[in-house]
């Protein structure tokens, strides 16, 4: 027994931006990313996603590298901006073509098509508009996800709206790290609010949609947020209110607003004058149409932090402290798998039973040059001993969290490829399989093997 059950998902994940290039090809607009990635000075190295893993041409190649590991789903997103060049309005048919050729591949493929309707790339034309700071992004992205369903939506079960809105937020409104780069505590607040809106409007419009569009007439929706428990550097009051802070900051934010229509306390502290109130009573803060029923819950997972207080970190007043002789990522995340296990466990108390999905999970390494021939039937080996771990004590933790009842219905190992890590460009590699972006090549990591085995033995977590 492997402790998963029958029927588990087992899926990989990827997003647009990061791994399509040709980003203006047949029709497409502009996004805020694509803008944003050629303002110098945005990205590590000016580094753009203009080429990427070129999986926009080489989609039929991935597909079959998506079937060697045994996939049972792959996790993609749509670029909104390939579908509406202008974000609203006229809807561009060769871009929907590129989805619906791939959906169709992955299904002969034996492979579930799990896409997500936005994964940070905005049209930049809705940036004019004011972007998410505009209340009416929330019909503009209704009415864009219509567009996809109505050309998907017969083959597609299963819909997540938005990818990570923390981070939409947090590195986009709030610190201008991310698309569109903008630095402020009055916008952040207002931006979350409308990305929520967006997504209990489409998941409205979800609901409406006849039989025909939802596929075996179901169909299911839900939204991914990601996950950090909040440790405090000691039991100080001053530490212990900062890790609250940032609990309420990243984790909370969103989850009780979909989950128990309100928003945290602590938000009203963090944001002072410029907290816009949005009391849970007021019809106008729109908690109804936020809290939207969803049919699952997708969770990113990567690390914990364990906090201080700290003044200077404004606007939440808390700040990390390196843990001494812990293992740290190529991105300076604590490698802490227990902390995935409290995440699924704490989901379900104080949000009560709901299906989850471990949508994005895994960790970025310096990795080595392959060695040719050294690898399963004479192909390349590329040894990356700490994602297998990584992997590894990560499937570990789930299983325990299955152990204690929780109701886990699939996992999606961050990512199928190595890709453009956003204003990290391509330096920090995630992938199960490495991309070689000067040739394009692909070799599958020694953690891509590990998963195909996962996979096959019905998750059997192999010996190391
Ligand atoms: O690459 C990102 C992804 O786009 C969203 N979740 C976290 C990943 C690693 O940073």
């Amino acid at each position: 027994m492997s402790g998963f059950p029958a029927g588990f998902l087992w899926g990989a994940a990827t997003s647009a931006y990061q791994v399509e290039g040709s980003p203006l090809a047949d029709g497409a607009g502009p996004s805020n990313w694509h803008v944003f990635a050629h303002t110098p000075g945005r990205t590590h190295e000016g580094q753009t996603g203009d080429e990427a893993c070129d999986h926009y041409r080489r989609w039929r190649g991935d597909v079959d590298l998506m079937r060697t590991l045994g996939l049972g789903a792959y996790r993609f997103s749509i670029s909104w901006s390939r579908v509406l060049p202008a974000g609203t309005g006229q809807v561009n048919g060769p871009g929907l073509d590129f989805y619906d050729r791939l959906v169709d591949a992955l299904l002969e493929a034996g492979i579930e098509p799990c896409p997500t309707l936005y994964h940070w790339d905005l049209p930049h034309a809705l940036d004019g508009r004011s972007g998410w700071l505009n209340p009416d992004s929330a019909q503009w992205f209704a009415d864009y996800a219509q567009a996809v369903w109505r050309r998907l939506g017969d083959r597609v079960g299963r819909w997540a709206t938005l990818n990570e809105p923390w981070v939409i937020v947090d590195a986009g409104y709030l610190h201008g790290t991310h698309a569109p780069g903008r630095a402020s505590t009055h916008d952040a607040p207002r931006a979350a609010h409308n990305l929520l809106r967006a997504h209990g409007t489409a998941v409205r419009a979800y609901r409406a949609l006849p039989a025909a569009q939802r596929a075996q007439g179901t169909g299911t929706i839900g939204i991914v947020v990601n996950i950090e428990p909040k440790d405090a550097a000691t039991g100080r009051e001053a530490d212990l209110a900062a890790a609250r802070r940032a609990d309420a900051s990243m984790n909370r934010y969103y989850l009780d607003a979909l989950r128990l229509g309100r928003y945290p306390q602590e938000l009203a502290e963090i944001f002072g004058a410029d907290w816009p109130g949005y009391a849970a009573d007021d019809p106008a803060a729109e908690f109804a149409l936020i809290g939207e029923p969803i049919d699952f819950l997708g969770v990113n997972y990567y690390t914990r932090s364990v906090n201080r207080h700290d003044p200077e970190a404004k606007p939440v007043c808390a700040s990390p402290v390196p843990q001494p002789g812990a293992e740290y990522t190529d991105l300076g995340w604590e490698v802490h798998p227990d902390s995935l296990r409290r995440v699924l466990c704490w989901i379900r108390e104080r949000y009560g039973e709901i299906p989850l999905y471990i949508t994005e999970n895994g960790a970025a390494f310096p990795d080595p040059e392959p060695v040719p021939g050294a690898g399963p039937g004479g192909r390349a080996r590329l040894a990356d001993p700490r994602r297998v771990a990584y992997f590894r004590s990560h499937l570990a933790a789930v299983r325990e969290a299955l152990a204690q009842g929780v109701d886990v219905r699939g996992y999606f190992a961050w990512s199928l490829l190595d890709n453009y890590e956003w204003a990290c460009g391509y330096a920090k590699r995630f992938g199960l399989v490495a991309v070689d972006f000067a040739t394009q090549e692909r070799t599958v990591k020694d953690s891509g093997w590990f998963y195909r085995d996962v996979i096959a033995g019905g998750g059997e977590i192999p010996e190391s």
